[in-house]
């Protein structure tokens, strides 16, 4: 059977890139972007677009009924760092869009969602390394709150109603065709633009503060294998832990350094996304992911700057 992939918030960091991946995979006029601004160049021109607003939703139901997807990815969302200056509208955003989608999905016999949870939902109490899948969580911005709440949500509608709803607790996620939007991670992307535009760069998070990683290309590989997989081979229908590579603004500054000698790195004073950083784990166990649908990471931290760098060259 021929699939109809819905990606709701099309335009952000994940959503780019996955379009076009998706696109590739299934053909163009298969994967339907949407998202409540106007597209990128990128996803405009390959494909069928519609304006979706997650919160709305009669416009959420006409774009299900109109083109009836057997597929949906959820991708609207507010991330870490503007979630906390517009606290109620992230989780407003993060939670009724969640909800939206789950109930139209099952209205509509959608047969796969995917929606993304994050390493946010991990908290000061939480262990820094090695985090594993199951273990106290108290996150504590409401980005975190939002993806637990939203987790415990997908695992309802899957136990309740059978819906086939998977998900993946994302590092950091670092790609050189999108940008990120107001995360607490976004200093390993912007740290490469600048390196390449300024030969030098500020970051927000203190030079040892390691968080866990992901190469873009890793990321969307591992989502496409997650819901590839088959359904009788997922023991996790909360979120999966999903790992990467660990580093710290020092580590990565230094591998930058050897490719580009005169940059330099500086660290700000103070930053109020310090402290979310300081919440989240160092390292992220993600065993299970590997036992249930055999996920293995490619990108390590020397490959992944240097295919940022020559990628990056080409279009800055
Ligand atoms: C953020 O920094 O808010 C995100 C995330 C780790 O979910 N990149």
């Amino acid at each position: 059977m021929s699939e109809k992939i819905l990606v709701i918030g099309a335009n952000g960091q994940i959503g780019t890139e996955l379009v076009t991946a998706l696109r590739a995979v299934h053909g163009a006029g298969q994967v339907i972007a949407s998202d409540i601004n106007n597209p990128a160049y990128a996803i405009r021109n390959s494909g069928p677009f519609e304006f979706v607003n997650v919160l709305d939703k009669d416009n959420l139901h006409h774009i299900f009924h109109k083109h009836q997807p057997t597929q949906v990815y959820l991708l609207a969302a507010i991330l870490s760092a503007v979630g906390e200056q517009k606290p109620k509208m992230a989780w407003d955003l993060n939670m009724t869009g969640l909800i939206h989608v789950l109930d139209l999905a099952v209205e509509f016999n959608v047969a796969k969602v995917f929606w993304p949870s994050s390493i946010a939902v991990f908290g000061p109490h939480s262990p820094q390394y090695n985090t594993p899948q199951y273990c106290v969580m108290d996150p504590n911005t409401v980005y975190g709150f939002s993806k637990l709440a939203g987790e415990r949500w997908c695992e309802y509608y899957n136990t309740k109603y059978g819906l086939d709803v998977r998900s993946l607790r994302y590092p950091g996620l670092i790609g050189w065709r999108a940008n990120p939007g107001g995360g607490t991670t976004d200093y390993a992307v912007h740290i490469f633009h600048e390196a390449l535009k300024h030969g030098k760069y500020e970051s927000f998070l203190s030079a040892d503060t390691a968080l866990p990683m992901m190469y873009m290309d890793d990321a969307i590989r591992a989502t496409l294998t997650l819901m590839d997989a088959p359904a009788e081979k997922l023991s996790i229908r909360s979120s999966y832990n999903l790992a990467g590579i660990s580093f710290t603004p020092k580590e990565l500054a230094a591998l930058i350094k050897d490719r580009i000698p005169n940059f330099e790195i500086s660290y700000a004073d103070s930053d109020p996304r310090q402290a979310i950083a300081d919440s989240w784990p160092k390292s992220i166990d993600d065993s299970q992911a590997t036992i249930d649908w055999g996920w293995k990471i490619e990108y390590d931290l020397p490959k992944m700057v240097d295919d940022m760098l020559a990628n990056l060259k080409k279009i800055l």
